[in-house]
């Protein structure tokens, strides 16, 4: 429209004061890396599949603490047919098929599947969130700047990576000398299909990117059975979502330019202007239902004749969800990105960009595409991109600029839809009242404390809550850590056992016969539980786990119609796969909180961070006076390990 273009024109003529003397047209990126965005893809290792002996010696050695003595035998009977019989078929099969499909790995294909295959609703179960820390500056916490700021963040990174100017996603063991421009140079100048070697020899490591793909413009498409992603990288426009109404403007031009920030700034007010009572029938409800249930359902919206729309909504950059009320503390914050209130959400984008009054802000996310480490990769960019840059300043004039291209999208409905979209919100509301989550702090020690007393800051906030759960159940219970397997070609995640043999005589001393130790042979407990989830760690992260590897052994099997091995059906090995205790980890300095769902009606979700002078988590159960027990359980370990260090023997 009119307006459109005379801003365009306006911000482009070189001497006003309006706009934050940080943008200007080159603007348009995060930054511009001297080396391309996929320069080590091609030459990434790929993901070993394990040897069967090891998997299985593995397997044995993570059941050991859940199991009494003759359930471990017969498990361990099961274990040895499966590997000298069928496992050793299907192991050699898998090896084979790993062979042709020289381009992936050969957890992807599985693994992506039995997300996609998965009917129960993907919020709560399994789309995570991460929020962002408040702008330093508070007065750039206002709503509507920091939407607009975050968003045009969020496109600076779009063209980043689409320009491939986007640094490559690298761990760097030794990040002083190999972070440094000159060495920079010197892997730019190698060929793709060497250069993974160049990084490898100065310890650092390029982490695979494909997951990328699918972080724009793309959807999970609820389909009988099995859903799919949907991707157009050829739409430009973003979908915001208010009071359950949805609204989409195009934000970038045909070559890639961003709509000038005032600009859309402007679309935005209109947006927070227009409506001020929720949606009659909020469409977002169905997006929280069982995915055979939406599936029928969608079918019968595109039938009403709303394709358009629906497309709209599936092939948008984004989606922005401008929420309308203030969050009062860091447990309501964790419900609003969790799952929110249900009507002003569409959890199957990849990602939805929350904004509240109070200009908290977060990420929720859907999984089946990706994982942690690109979404914290993109929020870290997004969050210090803004907040160094922010593209917008308070009190700005953008009210003054007419927005006229911002198209709310319409819905025919007819009863039968609008009556799935009530059966969802009563379903929804009912498990979101079920769902508790609370943060948690501890202050004596963090990740400095603990290196400098020789162990490993990760092992040790997960004896704890071993230790915890020890006092809390009087057993050791399933446990699953998460640990990315992104050093390696489509590589996704590996299970980290963390309830070991040492945890479990850790635990005893702790709980059982606290009275008997001393604070040095306590230590010593401490010491060998530290050593053995650190070797834990690295095996997952190099892929030498079991649990991605057993499960694609029958995967395998199931996928050619054979029955299930007896191995996968011996209660032991559904056991160890019933995890209590969800857990996962990032570390990030522009991270406030962060969470996902139990995997198990009676487990928690732990989500968790060990920063440097103090640690935190974030957990959720359906069980609050549970939660509660447990939380003070962990909160008693910590203490006990404190003492400990501290050489102080236990009361
Ligand atoms: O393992 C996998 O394949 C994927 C896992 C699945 N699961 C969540 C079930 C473990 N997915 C992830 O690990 C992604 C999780 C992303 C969110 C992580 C949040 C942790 C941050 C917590 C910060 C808490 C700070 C509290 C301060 C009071």
């Amino acid at each position: 429209g009119a307006g459109a273009g005379a801003a365009r024109d306006y911000w482009r003529s070189a001497d006003h004061g309006l706009v934050s003397s940080t943008w200007d047209l080159d603007h348009h990126f995060v930054h511009r890396s001297i080396i391309p965005t996929l320069h080590f893809q091609q030459s990434l290792p790929r993901l070993p599949v394990p040897e069967l002996e090891d998997s299985i010696r593995r397997y044995m050695a993570a059941q050991k603490p859940l199991l009494g003595d003759s359930e471990y035998r017969k498990t361990e009977k099961l274990a040895k047919a499966f590997k000298n019989g069928i496992g050793k078929e299907l192991h050699k099969n898998l090896i084979e098929l790993d062979k042709k499909n020289f381009h992936t790995s050969y957890i992807t294909g599985p693994w992506l599947d039995t997300y996609l295959s998965s009917r129960d609703p993907i919020v709560l179960n399994f789309n995570p969130f991460i929020t962002f820390k408040r702008d330093p500056q508070e007065s750039y916490n206002d709503q509507l700047v920091r939407a607009t700021n975050l968003t045009v963040s969020a496109i600076k990174f779009l063209n980043s990576l689409r320009s491939r100017i986007l640094e490559p996603d690298i761990y760097y063991v030794n990040p002083q000398w190999s972070k440094s421009k000159a060495f920079k140079r010197f892997l730019s100048f190698l060929p793709t299909s060497v250069s993974w070697y160049g990084a490898y020899f100065a310890e650092a490591y390029p982490l695979d990117m494909s997951q990328y793909v699918h972080l724009f413009n793309s959807c999970r498409v609820p389909k009988q059975g099995k859903d799919e992603l949907f991707s157009d990288h050829g739409a430009r426009h973003l979908l915001v979502m208010r009071n359950g109404h949805f609204y989409v403007f195009d934000i970038l031009d045909p070559i890639g330019n961003i709509l000038h920030p005032y600009e859309i700034q402007a679309h935005l007010i209109n947006i927070l202007q227009d409506e001020e009572t929720v949606a009659e029938y909020p469409l977002g409800y169905l997006t929280t239902e069982n995915r055979n249930t939406w599936a029928a359902v969608r079918e019968q919206l595109l039938q009403a004749g709303n394709e358009e729309s629906v497309y709209k909504i599936d092939s948008a950059i984004f989606c922005l969800c401008l929420d309308s009320f203030r969050v009062e503390n860091s447990s309501h914050l964790s419900h609003c990105m969790l799952h929110g209130y249900g009507y002003n959400r569409w959890f199957d984008k990849s990602f939805s960009l929350i904004i509240t009054v109070d200009g908290s802000a977060g990420i929720n996310f859907e999984h089946s595409w990706g994982d942690g480490v690109a979404v914290l990769r993109f929020v870290n960019e997004v969050y210090a991109d803004s907040t160094k840059h922010p593209a917008v300043v308070p009190r700005g004039t953008a009210a003054t600029l007419c927005s006229t291209n911002v198209e709310k999208l319409q819905f025919h409905l007819n009863a039968s839809i609008q009556s799935a979209v009530t059966v969802a919100r009563q379903k929804f509301d009912k498990q979101r009242h079920k769902m508790t989550v609370k943060p948690f702090e501890f202050r004596k020690f963090g990740k400095q404390y603990v290196i400098q007393e020789r162990m490993s800051p990760d092992a040790i906030f997960q004896l704890a809550c071993q230790v915890a759960a020890y006092r809390q159940f009087g057993k050791i219970v399933p446990t699953y850590e998460s640990c990315s397997t992104a050093g390696f070609k489509h590589g996704r995640t590996e299970t980290i056992r963390s309830a070991t043999v040492y945890t479990k005589r850790c635990a005893q001393a702790f709980i059982r016969d606290r009275k008997k130790y001393s604070a040095q042979e306590l230590r010593k407990l401490i010491e060998s539980c530290s050593k053995y989830h650190k070797f834990l760690q690295m095996e997952a992260a190099l892929g030498q786990g079991f649990d991605r590897h057993l499960f694609a052994l029958r995967y395998l099997a199931e996928s050619r119609g054979d029955p299930v091995p007896e191995f996968y059906r011996d209660p032991a090995y559904q056991y160890i796969n019933y995890n209590i205790l969800s857990t996962s980890t990032l570390s990030s300095s522009s991270v406030f909180l962060g969470g996902f769902g139990p995997v198990v009606p009676d487990g928690f979700g732990i989500g968790y961070n060990i920063y440097d002078y103090w640690l935190g988590c974030n957990i959720t159960s359906y069980m609050e006076r549970d939660l509660d027990e447990f939380l003070l359980d962990l909160e008693g370990s910590l203490n006990d390990f404190f003492d400990v260090f501290q050489g102080r023997s236990l009361k």
